[in-house]
């Protein structure tokens, strides 16, 4: 098994397989294992059972599943508050990682969504380049890391994440040279940057190349947020599946987000991957027909079940009440 790390964190020496192992003696391939089979329990139960089923391609369509889109993103239903998801925010093995990058225990967690990528659907549009960078081209510096944790086995023909090695310590001068760019492409935060043609160029003129991350099931990804990525939909026959695992400082939050954060818990709304709660709730779940989807009910099937270092990562410890 392999751990993948791209870009800054390559430097930082770390293993978080091996903080993983160490866990209870159990290994992180049944971890991950574990996790997949609540996955795709997930969906074939979604709302009492819709008519999914893991081993049969024809019942991949959206009309037997919760609403996922062209890249694989499954962002309703509460779903960035299920077992699943909590379960893997909250791996020793992978907070460990984030600790030790930012050097503090004392850390919040993005409520993020997760990545179920079927191979073959034809009832989606095509998940074509989207080559971007999750943080606001204004603020240069490192500021975020961001991370997936991978969870089904995840190689050249699998999709998932492609990143442009190195391109974050280019941010700066990049964003200095496209600054007031005329075709700049729409954002709805500014914690949000698209990659034009004429920017690929200019990475591609630097020498970066674009790199797919393979991934065994329970590898941790982690990138800079300046890191242009995107992700790739599967060639092959084997399903994507990944949840996406950010975590900050508390110290980078105000007590105003926390506030917010809290919130978005009790109401078991998502964050994106930016763990202070910079926005909550986020794009409105459509079903192919354009219609709101009837079975985004904002509820995972269960209350949320922290554990003491989970709760840390809400944040909610961190909120100071005014006497
Ligand atoms: O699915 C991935 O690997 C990347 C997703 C991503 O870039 C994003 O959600 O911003
Ligand atoms: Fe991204």
């Amino acid at each position: 098994m392999t751990t993948t790390i791209t870009s800054t964190e390559q430097k930082l020496n770390l293993s978080p397989l091996a903080s993983l192992r160490r866990r209870q003696g159990r290994h992180p391939r049944d971890r991950a294992d574990a996790y997949a089979e609540d996955m795709f329990r997930y969906i074939e139960t979604f709302k009492g059972g819709l008519g999914f089923q893991r081993d049969d391609p024809s019942t991949h369509v959206e009309a037997k599943m919760p609403v996922i889109n062209e890249k694989g993103m499954c962002l309703g239903y509460g779903v960035a508050h299920e077992s699943f998801t909590w379960g893997i925010r909250q791996e020793p093995g992978v907070v460990d990682a984030f600790a030790k990058v930012y050097d503090t225990d004392d850390l919040i967690v993005s409520f993020d969504g997760v990545n179920f990528t079927f191979p073959h659907r034809k009832d989606l549009k095509p998940n074509t380049p989207w080559p971007h960078q999750d943080q606001d081209p204004e603020k240069p510096g490192f500021r975020c890391l961001q991370g997936l944790v991978n969870i089904l086995p995840n190689g050249d023909n699998d999709g998932g994440l492609i990143v442009c090695e190195g391109a974050h310590l280019l941010s700066e001068e990049f964003h200095n040279a496209f600054r007031g760019e005329p075709d700049k492409i729409w954002a709805w935060t500014k914690e949000w940057y698209g990659f034009t043609d004429a920017g690929m160029k200019w990475l591609a003129d630097k020498g970066c190349r674009w790199v797919k991350v393979n991934a065994e099931p329970g590898d941790l990804i982690l990138w800079d947020s300046r890191v242009p990525h995107y992700n790739v939909s599967p060639t092959g026959d084997r399903a994507r599946f990944c949840a996406y695992t950010c975590y900050m400082p508390v110290t980078e939050a105000t007590q105003e987000e926390l506030v917010r954060k809290k919130g978005a818990l009790e109401t078991t709304q998502s964050t994106t991957h930016w763990p202070n709660a910079m926005h909550i709730g986020g794009v409105p779940i459509k079903r192919l027909n354009g219609e709101p989807c009837p079975y985004n009910d904002f509820k995972p099937r269960q209350p949320v079940n922290l554990t003491e270092r989970g709760y840390k990562l809400t944040g909610i410890p961190y909120i100071q009440t005014v006497a």
